[in-house]
């Protein structure tokens, strides 16, 4: 077995030009791993705690003590341990020994974490799929279909627009590459819409355009126009999904939908979306209501549940005792995985395993501050995820992860299987 030698850390730059911590582990024999952590901006409150330093420098954002935690507190501790993710991670946990990460900081264990799961494939000189896959225990490598942002809001893009992301997802394509053929064509069609009709091409924080048009409705419309300009059939080879973010329209107990002048209590809020959703035949729903909404998650499982898919963030914040709690109550289908907020990757591929047993559909996503780490296209092929949500199709940080998986696609023909459409288990419920 070998063992880790050195840990090293230092502040770079996320995709939104904030800091953020990169780490690299060594190994015996001189094997190395690094990697750079995302920052997400609609953030849950049941979320690993991510370290800022709060003083003059970047707004308050850096992260030099987080940096400092791994110099000086994870590094002697790990240095002559087993190369183990699972050994690792238990260590990173044991040293901080808060119920949120916020002592060393969730930025400063996962950096580490990741880094270590990298170098440890290196030394064994298997892709990094293939290791997560022997610790996820997975029994298939599988290339997730991508749902892909095409239209931003709230916070991602000044509040153009009070839903957060407008996506599609390639139903039709036989593969991955296939399917980004699909998401290209819309993309830069609707790109060439928007500029035709005088409105702003400019991209939000995931890539995704940013219109300020009259509302949620006039950006599904013009979605759909250029689906139908590219000749794809709605429902057949793309379908809508949308992310409502819905945590953070909350003002004084109710959902503050600025742009479409509305002011909805959680029954009236999921009247609003299952009307959208019916009348644009959208599939997949995230977080429609807040993180701590129960009874509003309630009234839109039993509304929806069984028609599409509903989507935990917020809701879960990939941990296990809210995966746990969603199913006791049988609240929502499907429940994101971002590995930052879990804050180590046992404990996200333990939270995939377990939505995998309480029957919800884990997709595997990228933060809105993400950097050119690729980390989770491994992640989801080798714990056989069948989604992942990267944002959109431009700016590196997106094609770091939509381009390590095109490779991975290549590299594993006839080993790895990609489902397309069928990857969406539409109107299912939870295990009871
Ligand atoms: C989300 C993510 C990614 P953020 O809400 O799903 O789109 O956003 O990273 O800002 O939480
Ligand atoms: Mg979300």
């Amino acid at each position: 077995m070998m063992h880790v030698t050195e840990v090293r850390a230092w502040e770079v730059l996320d995709s939104r030009g904030f800091p953020t911590v990169e780490a690299e582990v060594c190994l015996d024999g001189g094997y190395t791993g690094s990697a750079l952590v995302p920052a997400g901006a609609s953030k849950g409150s049941h979320e690993a705690v991510e370290l800022r330093d709060g003083d003059r420098r970047w707004l308050g954002k850096g992260v030099r003590k987080a940096v400092e935690n791994i110099r000086y507190i994870i590094a002697p501790a790990l240095k002559g341990l087993n190369a183990d993710i699972r050994e690792i991670d238990e260590v990173l946990l044991e040293m901080d020994g808060s119920p949120d990460k916020s002592r060393l900081g969730a930025n400063a264990i996962l950096a580490v974490s990741i880094a270590s799961c990298k170098a440890i494939s290196h030394a064994r000189r298997m892709p990094l799929y293939r290791y997560i896959m022997e610790v996820a225990g997975a029994s298939a490598l599988t290339i997730p279909t991508p749902m892909v942002n095409m239209i931003s809001g709230g916070l991602h893009a000044s509040w153009n627009l009070d839903i957060q992301d407008l996506l599609i997802i390639p139903l039709g394509a036989r593969s991955f590459r296939q399917a980004l053929d699909d998401v290209g064509a819309v993309y830069h069609t609707l790109r060439n819409l928007l500029s035709g009709k005088g409105f702003s091409t400019l991209l939000a924080d995931e890539g995704g355009f940013s219109p300020r048009c009259g509302g949620c409705e006039e950006a599904i419309e013009l979605l759909l126009a250029a689906v139908e300009e590219c000749g794809l059939a709605l429902g057949r080879d793309v379908a809508l999904a949308m992310d409502i973010a819905a945590t953070h329209l909350l003002r004084g107990g109710r959902y503050m939908l600025r742009n479409e002048g509305l002011y909805l209590s959680s029954e009236e809020m999921v009247d609003y979306l299952s009307e959208l959703c019916e009348r644009y035949g959208i599939i997949s729903l995230e977080d429609g209501c807040a993180e701590d909404d129960l009874d509003g998650w309630r009234i839109l499982t039993d509304r929806l549940g069984d028609k599409m898919q509903l989507v935990g963030d917020d809701l879960f914040a990939t941990s296990l005792t809210r995966l746990k709690m969603g199913a006791e109550r049988h609240i929502a289908n499907s429940a994101l995985i971002k590995p930052n907020q879990a804050g180590t990757v046992t404990e996200t591929i333990d939270a995939i395993k377990l939505c995998k047993e309480l029957g919800y559909t884990p997709i595997v996503s990228a933060r809105s501050g993400d950097t050119e780490d690729s980390f989770i296209a491994d992640l989801a092929v080798g714990a056989s995820v069948t989604q992942i949500k990267i944002g959109s199709i431009s700016r590196s940080e997106r094609t770091s992860k939509y381009n390590r998986l095109l490779r991975i696609e290549d590299e594993l023909v006839g080993v790895a299987s990609y489902h397309g459409g069928a990857a969406l288990r539409l109107g299912h419920s939870p295990t009871r």
